[in-house]
């Protein structure tokens, strides 16, 4: 085989402690960075360390950094090599993976192809059932007519929840309870899929009650070499939103978690799928059923580096520039336990954001404390964009270790200016129910309603 080389210049299409992190990861590899930034972001860490940087657009995210030609421009006047899309804005996004291939230039990601599959929720499942992964249960593709919705939901039985198919994120869904509930329910999920996303396909899915979401960590090359990095537990979340990270999750037995990953990696490879990606299941009664698969790099993956010692991030760039993986599925040994606590800027118990200066700064420390964060002192939150500032990533040899300094590290954060959910994550470290991991996905919101 030839020798690959490595870019010489990656555009972080993205802001924030993520555009901080993917800098890192390059600064380390020899790689040149270039930053873009909304006026908004001017100021950010990001924009301060990197090699170059260049402003995009005002602050509204649509003109920035959602931006396709804005960003294409500024990688062709900076002669980057490559563009790195982060997470969120255009990381799913495979008109924008096109585009930028068709100049010339590397997207750091799957192909326009497999992100488009996996947009496509209906598609999606049905490559994964044709694949062996398991499934919840439901209609074969969308469901049209009420009449065709009754006839599902008798074969399947209730409740029923109904789901957009370009959807993802939670929005537009809707569940029945039973056969009276369902055209009106079907309509309301008709009317948000078309509302949110331009499409008004919906399908069905027999709804789990009380399941955990589990997640599964995948890498793979271009050359059919796929690892699973094990999984890691979402299940505390608010309104979609997730809080609260483990890996391993404690709600999984060892011969679960390994046959899971064999099934996983079995797919990935026989998909050709190339780059970071993670399957989301809901987890009930010991069984998995796989939802959705995200093509990128995610928020938590960080618990993910914790317990394997695997840079994602570099491991990514490598994939990109067509490098080979250097480890096989029997070198990963997944150690130890990490949490990742996301710190938003946001009221604590109303969780209304609260953008802002930041008037002090001081950084937990110590052993087995990571801090993936772009604030500083002085730093202005700007009140635009999503409200995470930091994420506390916290390492320990066993989930009760873990758990204790994640209390202690967060003892050490001082934040001040703005508020934070810290006294959130205070309160999770004492839970007794987070401390035995006896949770599902309706945990935390049923605790807040007190
Ligand atoms: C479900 C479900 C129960 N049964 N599907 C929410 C986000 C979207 N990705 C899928 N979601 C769900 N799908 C069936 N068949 C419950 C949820 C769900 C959820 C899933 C993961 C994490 C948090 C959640 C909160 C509420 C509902």
């Amino acid at each position: 085989m030839t020798e690959k080389k490595l870019f010489k210049k990656v555009l972080i299409a993205n802001r924030g402690e993520v555009a901080l992190r993917i800098l890192r990861a390059c600064r380390e590899m020899g790689i040149k960075t270039v930053a873009i930034h909304s006026t908004a972001d001017a100021d950010s860490m990001h924009v301060r360390l990197a090699d170059e940087s260049v402003c995009i657009g005002p602050a509204p995210s649509r003109d920035s950094y959602l931006n396709m030609p804005a960003i294409l421009s500024a990688a062709d006047i900076t002669g980057a090599d490559a563009i790195h899309p982060g997470v969120g804005f255009l990381s799913e996004n495979a008109t924008f993976a096109r585009m930028i291939e068709e100049h010339g230039i590397t997207f750091i990601g799957p192909t326009p192809e497999h992100i488009e599959m996996m947009g496509d929720k209906i598609t999606a499942k049905k490559t994964m059932i044709d694949l062996g992964v398991p499934v919840v249960p439901g209609s074969d593709g969308g469901v049209d007519t009420d009449e065709e919705a009754l006839e599902i939901s008798t074969s399947i039985g209730y409740p029923m929840i109904i789901k957009a198919t370009s959807g993802g994120g939670g929005k537009g869904m809707k569940v029945a309870n039973n056969a009276e509930e369902l055209p009106q329910a079907l309509r309301l999920a008709r009317a948000e899929a078309k509302a949110n996303f331009g499409n008004d396909q919906v399908y069905m899915e027999r709804y789990l009650r009380k399941p955990r979401h589990i997640e599964v960590q995948v890498l793979a090359d271009m050359y059919g070499n796929a690892v699973h990095l094990g999984e890691r537990d979402c299940s505390i979340q608010r309104r979609h939103q997730k809080i609260w990270e483990e890996a391993p999750s404690p709600g999984l037995k060892q011969e679960e978690r390994e046959k899971l990953g064999k099934i996983v990696t079995k797919a990935i490879a026989k998909l050709g799928y190339r780059g970071v990606g993670t399957l989301e299941f809901l987890y009930e009664g010991g069984e998995f059923f796989f939802m959705e698969m995200n093509t990128r790099l995610q928020v938590e993956h960080p618990i993910t580096e914790m317990v394997t010692g695997i840079d994602l991030v570099k491991e990514q760039i490598k994939i990109a520039a067509g490098i080979p993986l250097d480890f096989k599925q029997e070198d990963i040994e997944i150690k130890g336990h990490a949490i990742e606590c996301r710190i938003n800027a946001e009221n604590a118990t109303t969780f209304i954001p609260s953008p802002g200066l930041v008037t002090r700064y001081h950084t937990p420390g110590g052993w087995g404390v990571r801090i993936d964060s772009h604030l500083y002192q002085g730093y202005k939150v700007p009140p635009y964009y999503d409200s995470l500032i930091a994420k506390l990533v916290v390492y320990g040899h066993t989930r009760a270790e873990c758990i204790k300094r994640v209390e202690r590290a967060l003892h050490e954060f001082v934040i001040e200016g703005v508020e934070t959910i810290i006294p959130l994550h205070q309160k999770l470290a004492l839970e007794p129910d987070i401390q035995s991991g006896n949770y599902d996905i309706h945990w935390l919101e049923k605790k807040l309603k007190g």
